[in-house]
């Protein structure tokens, strides 16, 4: 249930970022339904028994994806024994699975958009506008060995504006999910339906910033811009984490972008040779620069195990991603999943391994096809080793964040609109002395690793001095020497073993007229 430590930030040993995201598939159909509704996120098999016994459920519905088919199985079980007389619906990425209703015991199976399919199965008007539910984008943050305190505003604000993407890329499956190229559902369709929701959000939340969860948030351009006009007038200090595609990057200037709010963005860099056509022509080395300058902090993500990699060539190629010296960066395995077209196409030419647990099948172990030059325990091995050597060559992100933060401070804190200098003046007020004080502990933490990543690490140091207030500037000398304490502590207990669990969480809606 971890973003980052599970596939970006895993070989950062104490400096991964870490936190849990709740289950916003059907946070999403229960804010949509009028019918009295509970979501039990996260749940134990013993919160999940006393749930279903201690109420009278007509409907128990179960979202996964693919990895927790065998977790599905189980609870249509628990189900059929303790509450026989609900109707089981499942819901979400492993409906896919081809032969799904032989493995479980359900009694539908929704391929696709949820809200609409719940809606209508309960006889409510499935065209009626989306309600946005209000969610926290991520929960328990720790980093450094600290867990970081949840004061309400200071997490994004996760907003879902569309479902899918028109890409469609050979791999990808959230495209295919949701009908494939050229398709996609939009929840907010303009601009202005984005904005109002925004505001809503941060009416009911207290935040400032968004987590936009649109798998290609800027290929929609004049629902961006005007989203731009709309903050602009109403003098708002946004800022948004987006996913976005090279080529949809490219229709904006990177005043546009950071006038936008912009802060933080994902891109599929995934290989110089793939092919794919949201890269062509980008050359994604320049275009990550250059975002970096403006600030915007990059997360890359770069695909291991593509049809022309060979043990020849991939060490060469993961050096080229490492190049790019993103803030964070995602690698995967090229990975055939049920539904999409590569599933497709490796299945007809044979290609699929027969004997893949579902539980593996999610890019972070090994392959599940046979690649033509590449071994399975290989795929491993490359893999592994290309985060290890991302934290090598470029340090903790971290120490990448917070210097794309300053580099962008120095460019726009005289910027003519007031709402970015505000912006960058306000996460220079609110981080840098918390930067500071990381950087002092990370600088002696790798003098013994790496004394070249010390050095920068010292370097940018002592640059957040120069343009940091008086309190940031003492801080470090507090702060630093407690946060290299609690780097050595978590170092210790993930050595020993330790790991991060989310809690239960159970929310009720509708429920007084139950
Ligand atoms: C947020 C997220 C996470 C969070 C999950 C938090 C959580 N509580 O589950 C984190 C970051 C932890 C995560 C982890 C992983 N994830 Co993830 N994740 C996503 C992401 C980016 C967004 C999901 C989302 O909320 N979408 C928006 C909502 C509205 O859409 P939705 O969930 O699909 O729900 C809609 C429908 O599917 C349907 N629906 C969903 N549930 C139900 C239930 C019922 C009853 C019904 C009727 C309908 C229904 O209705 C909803 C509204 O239309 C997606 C990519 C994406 N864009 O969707 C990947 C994605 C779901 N993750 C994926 C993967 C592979 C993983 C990991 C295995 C990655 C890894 N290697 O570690 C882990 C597995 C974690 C686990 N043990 O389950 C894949 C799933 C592939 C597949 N085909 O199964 C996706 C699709 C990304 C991708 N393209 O590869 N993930
Ligand atoms: S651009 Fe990204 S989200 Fe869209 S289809 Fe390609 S991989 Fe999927």
């Amino acid at each position: 249930m971890e973003l980052y430590h599970n596939q970006v930030t895993r070989a950062q040993g104490s400096f991964s970022l870490r936190m849990f995201h709740r289950s916003w598939g059907i946070m999403m159909i229960q804010a949509n339904i009028s019918a009295p509704c509970a979501v039990l996120d996260f749940p134990t098999r013993d919160e999940f028994t006393r749930e279903l016994t201690a109420h009278h459920y007509n409907i128990v519905g179960i979202s996964s994806i693919i990895v927790n088919v065998g977790k599905v199985r189980e609870m249509c079980r628990m189900i059929r024994k303790l509450s026989p007389h609900s109707t089981i619906v499942v819901g979400g990425h492993v409906a896919a699975i081809p032969g799904v209703e032989k493995m479980i015991d359900a009694d539908h199976i929704v391929r696709g958009e949820g809200v609409s399919w719940m809606r209508r199965y309960l006889g409510e008007d499935e065209n009626a506008p989306i309600q946005h539910p209000p969610i926290v984008s991520g929960m328990r943050t720790r980093i450094m060995g600290i867990r970081l305190p949840e004061r309400k505003g200071a997490t994004a604000a996760t907003i879902i504006p569309s479902v899918g993407c028109p890409m469609g890329c050979n791999f990808c499956t959230t495209s295919a999910f949701f009908g494939g190229k050229g398709k996609f559902v939009n929840f907010f369709e303009s601009g202005d339906d984005l904005f109002e929701v925004m505001q809503q959000m941060e009416n009911e939340l207290k935040v400032h910033s968004f987590f936009i969860m649109d798998e290609n948030f800027l290929l929609h351009r004049e629902r961006a811009m005007r989203l731009l006009e709309r903050m602009k007038a109403a003098h708002k200090v946004w800022t948004m984490s987006v996913f976005a595609s090279a080529n949809a990057i490219r229709k904006y200037t990177m005043p546009e972008l950071v006038e936008l709010g912009v802060s933080w963005l994902w891109m599929g860099l995934e290989s110089p040779r793939a092919g794919y056509s949201k890269l062509n022509g980008t050359d994604t080395r320049q275009l990550t620069r250059e975002l970096r300058e403006h600030g915007i902090r990059v997360q890359g993500s770069t695909i291991i195990g593509l049809e022309h990699h060979t043990p020849d060539n991939i060490v060469s190629e993961i050096e080229h991603a490492v190049s790019h010296d993103t803030d964070f960066h995602q690698f995967m395995l090229y990975t055939p999943v049920p539904g999409t077209p590569l599933y497709q196409q490796m299945s007809e030419e044979g290609r699929m391994l027969k004997d893949v647990d579902y539980a593996d099948v999610h890019g972070q172990f090994k392959f599940n096809f046979k690649h033509a030059a590449i071994s399975r325990d290989d795929s491993k091995r490359f893999l592994d080793w290309a985060f290890w050597r991302d934290f090598e060559v470029n340090g903790p992100s971290l120490y990448r964040i917070a210097r794309t933060l300053l580099t962008g401070w120095k460019r726009y804190k005289d910027w003519p609109d007031e709402r970015v200098r505000e912006r960058f003046t306000l996460e220079m007020q609110r981080l840098s002395g918390i930067y500071s004080s990381a950087l002092w502990a990370m600088e002696r933490q790798f003098r013994k690793v790496d004394a070249n990543v010390s050095e920068q690490i010292h370097d940018l140091r002592e640059e957040f001095k120069r343009e940091s207030g008086v309190i940031s500037r003492i801080m470090p000398a507090f702060l630093g020497p407690v946060l290299l304490w609690t780097t050595h502590r978590e170092e210790r207990r993930l050595a020993e073993g330790k790991t991060y669990e989310p809690p239960t969480i159970i929310e009720r809606r509708n429920w007084a007229e139950a």
